[in-house]
């Protein structure tokens, strides 16, 4: 059972690790419509490779999107990062900690990584999507950070159901939700401390995990080593990292992450018109289709008169990947795509075909996924003042010549 691909190794970072000060190593441009577009990137992060910099404290970083082309698992080292609060621990001694469960339980616990590793274990695929990814392509613009495409990752997650934690536990009857804390502080006195809480039918689904692994390899600090929450289908505002405290309540969580912060409009596909008021919110809770093409860059050439290969990835949300169509007359005819290996329903799938020998010109090569739920993404914007939910077709425009 021991091993180097278990997180006993602590984790002991530099106290100027997380200061993020490193000079740039490329510029990107993000090709975001409302506000200065290009951003810096950087490989000075403890345990990541090149990453895009869209703040330096707390780290927000996002993944290149070149690197979605390269393969559906997306590496440790450029799996994207975002935290809140700028107060995370450097080092965390693996040999120390402990995962406390307490609240409404017959036994409350203190656990230490060799007594969760030795509990029964599951694995699985599953895409870690912000909210707000894509947040900058919002028109008109909106608050927050102004993400593109890369606030998402996709790994091989290995852990313990967090079901057998809570049944270790004992839920006491008259409990209604579980809530997660992590590691991290507020910087300021008066900070919400984040939390997230998932309703006690859905913590106890058998699905929802408690990883200590990611793609085979101890969680890097910054996507929260030791372990961290996975909720398969649901946005990562709930996926807490550096997870060191659950809590069973018999109430229902109106902390300031549940009741305030991360809300949609609780309209038809969390839409609202510009300006609009007066609607009633709910928090934001599954991922819905989309599909990207990873073959081509917005602006890319390519001759004209020859069969015009294409390749995407594409996610279901919070279902699996049924289909993914390709258009190249603006949706009014659809092609369907051939689509890779099957690395479980909540993972990233490829997509690809060729097309046809396109004549020269403008082109926006427009994917379309549809999930084994049967949602297909709109063709229509989706708007709201979060920035939460984007999942409309997203054209690539290539110039053939
Ligand atoms: N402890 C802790 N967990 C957290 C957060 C946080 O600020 N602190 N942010 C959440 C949000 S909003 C996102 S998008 C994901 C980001 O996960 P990643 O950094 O591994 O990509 O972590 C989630 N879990
Ligand atoms: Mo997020």
């Amino acid at each position: 059972m021991t091993g180097p691909l278990l997180p006993r190794r602590s984790i002991l970072l530099g106290a100027a690790a997380l200061a993020g000060t490193a000079r740039a190593q490329r510029i990107v441009d993000l090709h975001l419509p409302g506000g200065p577009s290009q951003r810096p990137t950087s490989s000075a992060w403890p345990q990541k490779g090149e990453m895009i910099v869209q703040r330096a404290r707390p780290p927000l970083l996002e993944t290149p999107f070149e690197v979605f082309g390269q393969g559906v698992f997306t590496p440790n080292d450029r799996f994207f990062v975002r935290w809140h609060w700028g107060d995370i621990p450097t080092s965390i001694d693996a040999a120390a900690f402990r995962l406390n469960v307490r609240g409404h339980v017959a036994r409350p616990l203190s656990l230490s990584l060799d007594e969760l590793m030795a509990m029964p274990r599951i694995e699985y695929a599953a895409v870690n999507q912000c909210s707000g990814n894509s947040r900058g392509y919002f028109e008109p613009r909106v608050l927050g950070a102004q993400w593109g495409h890369g606030a998402m990752s996709n790994a091989k997650w290995t852990g313990v159901r967090l079901k057998d934690v809570l049944d270790r536990a004992g839920v006491q009857p008259g409990a209604v939700a579980v809530r997660f804390a992590g590691l991290d502080q507020p910087l300021v006195p008066d900070g919400p401390d984040f939390m997230k809480s998932l309703d006690l039918d859905h913590a106890r689904d058998g699905e929802v995990m408690i990883a200590f692994l990611q793609n085979g390899e101890p969680l890097p600090l910054l996507n929260g080593f030791p372990l961290r929450v996975i909720v398969p289908g649901w946005f990562s505002t709930y996926w807490m990292k550096m997870l060191s405290d659950i809590e069973v309540l018999t109430a229902p969580d109106d902390n300031f992450w549940m009741a305030k912060a991360y809300r949609i409009p609780d309209t038809p596909g969390a839409n609202v018109a510009p300006g609009a008021k007066g609607f009633a919110t709910k928090p934001i809770s599954r991922m819905i289709p989309r599909s990207w093409i990873t073959s081509h860059a917005d602006g890319a050439r390519v001759t004209a008169g020859r069969p015009l290969p294409v390749r995407g990835i594409a996610m279901g949300g919070d279902a699996g990947v049924k289909s993914v169509a390709l258009s190249v007359d603006g949706g009014r005819s659809w092609a369907d795509a051939s689509l890779g290996r099957d690395e479980g329903k909540y993972s990233f799938r490829r997509f690809e075909a060729v097309l046809p020998p396109p004549a020269a010109g403008a082109l926006s090569l427009l994917p379309r996924c549809t999930s084994t739920a049967g949602v297909t993404q709109s063709m229509e914007p989706i708007w709201n003042g979060g920035g939460y939910l984007r999942g409309q077709v997203e054209p690539t425009r290539i110039m053939v010549a």
